[in-house]
């Protein structure tokens, strides 16, 4: 016989989405239970995104959740666009008045698990089983096994926050469902390399050989991307190769400039895909983040449309959970999709711009494209307005 638990918001998954939704609910003294398939050390140290757009950083400060953000955490002015011989630099805060932030996931996530559990928020850990039930009606639950004992959480509503492979998306049924997927013919190499960074801000660069990209995650650690065939095993690529890729397709020497390697600490290879399902919300199921959309991480987006929505999501829950007000709640989906949709956008045209696809004719319209956006006030401007990020709600 299971255990009975009973909560106002069963939240599946403790990523980014489903910490920081606990968190914004708690400040409407809305109660959240969370289930996590992992362990609490294995979501903190996930190495994922680096850059924070300027409505997070707005929304993290404004629920005190930016201190160490601000203290350690480098806030840009803007990128750099680069292809053979040129480097342009993309100002958005000349442009739009908005910044960005470099501060990786894993430092946001680590805030919010410091937060969550100073709270005394209730995280069920390495959970198997997780199965959402009865969406449709009022009082949907979540069955699952943690610590060797069965759990049924009863709730008012259960906030998918599960990522890409949860259950959650599947629970919306098939035939109210749509999706829309488009997966890209190359992945990223990503390395993380205990060396100074040697751009003061981003580089994203194209090249015959490919993409890539310099960031960082602080003044001693790099964090760099190159272009690769789908299904590349990652023992292909020594230290030394990677290094060298890097040099040549940044300009090493282009201008003065130099790129200094280093210790390389960690490297993976990262599919890319464009996906969205909808509805993001079902009877009393509502999906927030990669549980509902994922995008290539060209445009930096990834995190940032998970806040999104559940900046959208808390004040609809706590409506309809706290007085019954469905308004919000019924409007979700709509309102989301539009900020998911300007973001696929976004995402779509900047991998397609900076990626080869070994065409001659389509190396041409790229070239001819970012020579446009580093000339055209309209073209730097539509870039920095998507890159620095729309107003929540947009
Ligand atoms: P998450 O995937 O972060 O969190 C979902 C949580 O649900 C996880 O903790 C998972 O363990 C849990 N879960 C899964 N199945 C479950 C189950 N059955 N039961 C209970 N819990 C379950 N975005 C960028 O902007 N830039 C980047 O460079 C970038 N790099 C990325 C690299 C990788 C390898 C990946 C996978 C993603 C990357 N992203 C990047 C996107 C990433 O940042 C996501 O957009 C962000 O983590 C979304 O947050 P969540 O929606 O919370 O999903
Ligand atoms: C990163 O720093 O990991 C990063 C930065 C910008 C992107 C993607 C990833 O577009």
């Amino acid at each position: 016989m299971p255990t009975t638990l009973r909560t106002q918001v069963a939240i599946v998954g403790a990523g980014p989405a489903g910490m920081l939704l606990s968190h914004l609910l708690a400040a409407r003294g809305i109660e959240s239970v969370i289930v996590e398939a992992r362990s609490e050390e294995y979501v903190a140290a996930r190495i994922r995104a680096g850059i924070l757009e300027h409505s997070t950083v707005e929304l993290l400060r404004s629920v005190g959740l930016a201190d160490r953000l601000e203290r350690e955490g480098d806030e840009h002015r803007g990128i750099y666009l680069q292809w053979p011989t040129e480097r342009h630099h993309i100002d958005f805060v000349d442009r739009t008045g908005r910044s960005v932030w470099v501060y990786g996931q894993t430092e946001v996530q680590k805030d919010l698990i410091a937060a969550r559990n100073a709270a005394g928020q209730q995280v069920y850990y390495q959970a198997s089983e997780v199965v959402p039930h009865d969406v449709e009606s009022e009082t949907p639950y979540v069955t699952f096994t943690a610590g060797g004992v069965d759990h049924r959480l009863e709730a008012a509503v259960i906030a998918g926050c599960d990522g890409s492979f949860g259950p959650s998306r599947s629970a919306v049924p098939a035939e109210v469902t749509q999706t829309w997927e488009r997966v890209y013919p190359y992945s990223w190499l990503g390395i993380l390399a205990d060396v100074a960074p040697s751009t003061d801000e981003l580089i994203y660069a194209w090249h015959p050989d490919g993409f890539a990209m310099h960031s960082m995650r602080s003044a001693t650690v790099s964090r760099l991307y190159l272009q690769v065939p789908n299904g590349t095993p990652i023992e292909e690529w020594s230290d030394d190769r990677i290094w060298e890729a890097l040099a040549t397709r940044l300009g090493h020497g282009q201008d003065g400039w130099k790129l200094n390697p280093g210790p390389i600490t960690d490297k993976s290879v990262l599919p890319m895909r464009s996906y969205v399902q909808t509805p993001m919300r079902h009877g009393r199921l509502f999906l927030a983040g990669d549980a509902a959309h994922i995008v290539p991480p060209t445009g930096a987006k990834g995190l940032n449309l998970a806040v999104a929505d559940v900046a959208l999501l808390a004040p609809a829950l706590a409506d309809l959970v706290g007085s019954g007000d469905a308004r919000l709640a019924d409007a979700y989906s709509d309102r989301a999709l539009r900020r998911v949709w300007r973001c696929e956008h976004f995402s779509w045209w900047m991998t397609t711009m900076l990626h080869t696809s070994g065409d001659p004719f389509d190396a041409q319209l790229q070239l001819s494209q970012l020579r446009w956006v580093c000339s055209s006030e309209a073209g730097a401007t539509g870039l920095a307005e998507n890159y620095a990020g729309l107003p929540i709600g947009f």
